[in-house]
């Protein structure tokens, strides 16, 4: 999809000019045009828009409470905005520029210097694009174990962190779920490590797949997975983790592996309790359930 440009100018003639101009230098454009400063706040609310050329006075809202708007809109306030301004007064173009205008063109309008000044902005709007796809790229690989794209533990800690305070603010308990492959390093010897990794691959999904969208389930390590259950008390935590026991049994897989039925041991601890003051707390104390459930003979929920 080629780049889009919206026109938003009060006279038909006004538009058209623009665009005919533009289409002369770039067939490959999307071109959409209004004369109401409402419906552009619509459009480019819905639309992929990477530039937009607009007049001052225009139907239903002035150009000035569109690029206001639109400055106020963590998702809009980036698109490079290009006032067909009225006057040449220095303080009118100050006051455009600071109101967050990336430009302005005085009319009548010198269509060459327009078909210009929007191709610059297209650049700017392309490198911004390109800054905020690396940005999103980084801070995805920063956050998610390669292999199963479940979150890293660097997330667990954060996130724990941040339930500990919200505990301790709002009273709302919260729980810690310590998910182990039960003799895992037997499915690695029997059946090689690529398939392991399959199994722990498929492991991850039914897990995410059993959460709410607002718990966070984590790679701890290896075969071992945390799972962030917040507003959890124990029962609900223990309801939940059972489920998930359940389910790995249940899951089957495909291939050389594909007889292989797996268990998981559980350990679950809840905040509030007693001597658990931290993040590294509250994981011992998971940790000592799952330890507890391994020693009572494994594929069991431990609390
Ligand atoms: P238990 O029931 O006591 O948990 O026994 P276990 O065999 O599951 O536990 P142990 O900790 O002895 O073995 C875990 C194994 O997991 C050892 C390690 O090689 C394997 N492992 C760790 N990370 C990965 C991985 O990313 N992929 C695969 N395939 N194996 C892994
Ligand atoms: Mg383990
Ligand atoms: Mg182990
Ligand atoms: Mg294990």
């Amino acid at each position: 999809m080629g780049p889009g440009i919206l026109v938003v100018a009060q006279s038909a003639a006004t538009r058209q000019t623009i665009i005919d101009a533009l289409k002369d230098t770039s067939p490959f454009t999307r071109y959409l045009e209004t004369n109401s400063g409402r419906e552009g706040l619509e459009i480019v609310a819905k639309d992929p828009i990477d530039v937009i050329v607009c007049g001052l006075k225009l139907y239903q809202m002035s150009g000035l409470e569109l690029l206001r708007n639109m400055q106020q809109d963590e998702e809009l306030c980036d698109i490079p905005f290009i006032v067909l301004a009225d006057d040449n007064r220095t303080k009118t173009k100050i006051e455009l520029l600071e109101q967050g205008a990336s430009d302005y063109i005085v009319q009548p309008v010198d269509i060459g210097e327009l078909v210009a000044r929007i191709k610059v902005q297209l650049k700017v709007k392309t490198l911004q694009d390109n800054l905020k796809r690396s940005n999103r790229l980084l801070l995805n690989l920063s956050s998610t174990d390669s292999l199963t794209q479940l979150y890293n533990r660097r997330v667990l800690m954060r996130t724990l962190r941040k339930e500990f305070q919200r505990q301790v603010r709002t009273e709302e308990s919260f729980s810690l779920l310590m998910v182990d492959v039960d003799h895992f390093k037997n499915i690695n010897d029997r059946y090689g490590h690529l398939n392991g990794d399959t199994v722990l691959i498929n492991l991850a999904r039914m897990l995410r797949s059993y959460l709410r969208p607002y718990d966070v389930p984590t790679r701890f390590g290896g075969e071992e997975f945390a799972l962030v259950l917040p507003n959890t008390n124990m029962e609900c935590a223990r309801e939940v983790a059972e489920r998930l026991r359940l389910a790995a049994k249940e899951l089957r897989f495909s291939g050389e592996i594909r007889d292989l039925e797996i268990t998981i041991s559980i350990g679950v601890a809840t905040c509030p309790a007693d001597g658990v003051e931290s993040e590294d707390d509250l994981l011992k104390l998971t940790d000592d359930a799952l330890y507890a459930a391994k020693s009572a003979g494994r594929d069991q929920v431990v609390c």
